[in-house]
């Protein structure tokens, strides 16, 4: 399948998405959405692969934001009407239950800053440059960075990058919990498809399952998530996977594994 604003290929189980507007720093537009959306669904879709990692073209940026061009020319009644990027988070985050890992390059601004957010986690490279830069422009994030940023650094941060707009560089970002890990740049290509190759190795059903359980501790309480995990884990005990796993341990040998 070829994309107009995304390259995607896949390497063994692993696909790598690469946003490629480099001209505009790889801003979001409504082509870009349309794109990543099937890209997306096509990797859910798809049981020989079992981890994506979403990277940006060129050095210099993962995405500097929403296309601010197109933004500009858009009546504020069409951003209602179309519910303008409702998609990103509705048929990206929420459809895709396979792990997904964001590789940042460069800037992640705005809704680049929250595109990477969306993914399960970010390794950065060491130029990356994180934030949230929508009130310069009059208006404020809206593809989820005021909820997202806020649950991942903490209150007196994200309301310091929202309200000033300044941007986090990679060490910063890895020592507030932002992002997993900082690596040059060089190398952030090869260390995040390794990384989504370990995770691809993992048994797939327990991987999906890590990833819901995860993901429950933003959406619950305490008490409920700690039963949703108790669940999760019993029906992880039911499968094929679970016998191999445990018998392969035994045996002091590598599991080998069915996704049931
Ligand atoms: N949109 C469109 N084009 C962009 C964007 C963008 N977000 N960012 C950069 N570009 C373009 C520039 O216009 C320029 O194009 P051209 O060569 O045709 O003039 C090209 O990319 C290179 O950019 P610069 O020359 O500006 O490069 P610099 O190295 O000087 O600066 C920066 C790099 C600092 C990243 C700078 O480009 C910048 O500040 N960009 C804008 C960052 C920003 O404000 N992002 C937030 C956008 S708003 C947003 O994301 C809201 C999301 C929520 C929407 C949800 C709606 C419901």
């Amino acid at each position: 399948m070829t994309y107009e604003t995304i390259e995607t290929e896949t390497r063994g189980a692993v696909t790598l998405i690469t946003l490629n507007r480099p001209k505009a720093l790889n801003a979001l537009n409504t082509q870009v959405l349309a794109d990543l959306t099937s890209a997306f669904a096509a990797f859910e879709a798809d049981d020989s692969q079992l981890c994506a990692v979403i990277t940006g073209s060129g050095e210099k940026a993962f995405a500097a934001g929403a296309d601010i061009k197109e933004m500009s020319e858009k009546p504020a009644a069409d951003f209602y009407k179309e519910d303008f990027f409702a998609g990103w988070t509705s048929d990206v985050v929420k459809k895709t239950r396979k792990p997904w890992i964001a590789a940042v390059n460069g800037f992640a601004l705005g809704g680049g800053c929250e595109l990477a957010m969306m993914a399960d986690f970010i390794i950065a490279s060491d130029n990356a440059k994180f934030g949230q830069p929508e009130i310069k422009l009059g208006v404020a994030p809206g593809m989820g960075g005021s909820q997202r940023l806020t649950r991942a650094i903490g209150k007196s941060k994200a309301m310091e990058m929202c309200l000033t707009g300044r941007m986090m560089d990679a060490e910063e970002a890895e020592r507030s919990g932002l992002v997993a890990r900082v690596v040059p740049l060089a190398d952030l290509l090869d260390d995040a498809m390794k990384t989504a190759a370990t995770i691809a190795s993992m048994p797939p059903l327990a991987a999906m399952m890590n990833k819901e359980m995860v993901n429950t501790a933003f959406e619950t309480t305490l008490d409920q998530g700690l039963i949703a995990e108790r669940r999760m884990f019993q029906v992880l005990t039911s499968t094929e996977d679970k016998a191999e796993g445990m018998a392969a341990f035994v045996e002091k040998r590598e599991g080998k594994w069915k996704g049931r």
